[in-house]
């Protein structure tokens, strides 16, 4: 199977410079490892420089699988559910920018946290229809660029809004677009799914990413997640998109990288 792994652009923390010799560097050091590709985590994709990305993706011979795009709400507070339009709107404009950046490389823009969560003095309802809305209008621009989208249900804690396979099919159904699809990931679905294997079976051909992560969110292979059945499930259903390792950087990060990859081939991936 095809394995990816997450990098942080960390665009708003480093100079420019060091920004792009860091990020190279990383690239260079998954290509080492032998993952087949990388999900880069960006804030603002206006803060990047499109040449240098392909550039640097080229130079290691690594494509770009997925763009997750919750720093905009974690750092900026974008989100598809605040109750202040004028935000909304931002957030809208924001994933449209992710899309535009991502078309040249065929990568799958990620609906996570930048959804939001119901806000204090809003109807649940209202929530889920402005998440639909938004999540409509981005649906329909990066059709447009020939571009998949995917939302990722994400764990209680997070977000109220999509935290289980069923809830975020029930959204797929809602919108009906082929270019949205599901990410499932293995640290939320440990919390939220009563059975990881039947909601990975339930979301099918909609299942477009996913996320690996152990159960104490480490590499795969440091906590108690059942990877082989879960990669026998993925088999099973003929996943053809590619496993993205999204684990803390511990003990530190070239161990967390090596250990997943070296785990993930060891029970078959
Ligand atoms: C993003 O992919 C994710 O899994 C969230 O937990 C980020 O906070
Ligand atoms: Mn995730």
């Amino acid at each position: 199977m095809r394995i990816s792994i997450v990098l942080s652009t960390h665009a708003t923390q480093f100079s420019a410079l060091a920004f792009q010799q860091d990020w190279a560097h990383n690239v260079g050091d998954m290509a080492a490892l032998g993952y087949d590709a990388v999900e880069l985590a960006i804030r603002d994709p206006n803060l990047l420089d499109q040449r240098t990305v392909t550039e640097v993706l080229s130079r290691y011979g690594l494509p770009l699988v997925a763009i997750g795009t919750g720093q905009a709400y974690s750092e900026e507070g974008l989100s598809f559910t605040h109750p202040d339009g004028v935000i909304r709107r931002r957030a809208l404009q924001r994933i449209k920018d992710q899309i535009t950046f991502a078309a040249p490389h065929s990568a799958i823009i990620i609906i996570g946290l930048i959804r939001g969560r119901t806000q204090p003095g809003v109807q649940r309802a209202q929530a889920w229809a402005w998440m639909r809305e938004t999540l409509s209008a981005c649906a329909n621009d990066a059709a447009r660029h020939g571009v998949r989208l995917v939302v990722e249900a994400i764990n209680r804690y997070e977000t109220d809004l999509v935290c289980t396979a069923a809830e975020g099919l029930t959204l797929l159904d809602e919108l009906s677009a082929d270019n949205v699809g599901l990410l499932l990931d293995t640290f939320h679905m440990n919390i939220e799914e009563a059975s990881i294997y039947d909601s990975i079976r339930q979301a099918g051909k909609r299942l477009f990413h996913f996320h690996v992560a152990d159960s104490n969110r480490w590499y795969p292979g440091a906590g108690h997640t059942d990877f082989p059945g879960i990669l026998a499930t993925l088999r099973e259903i003929g996943y053809d998109g590619y496993i993205s390792g999204e684990m803390m950087p511990l003990p530190d990060p070239m161990t967390a990288a090596r250990e997943m990859i070296r785990y993930l081939r060891q029970v078959g991936a």
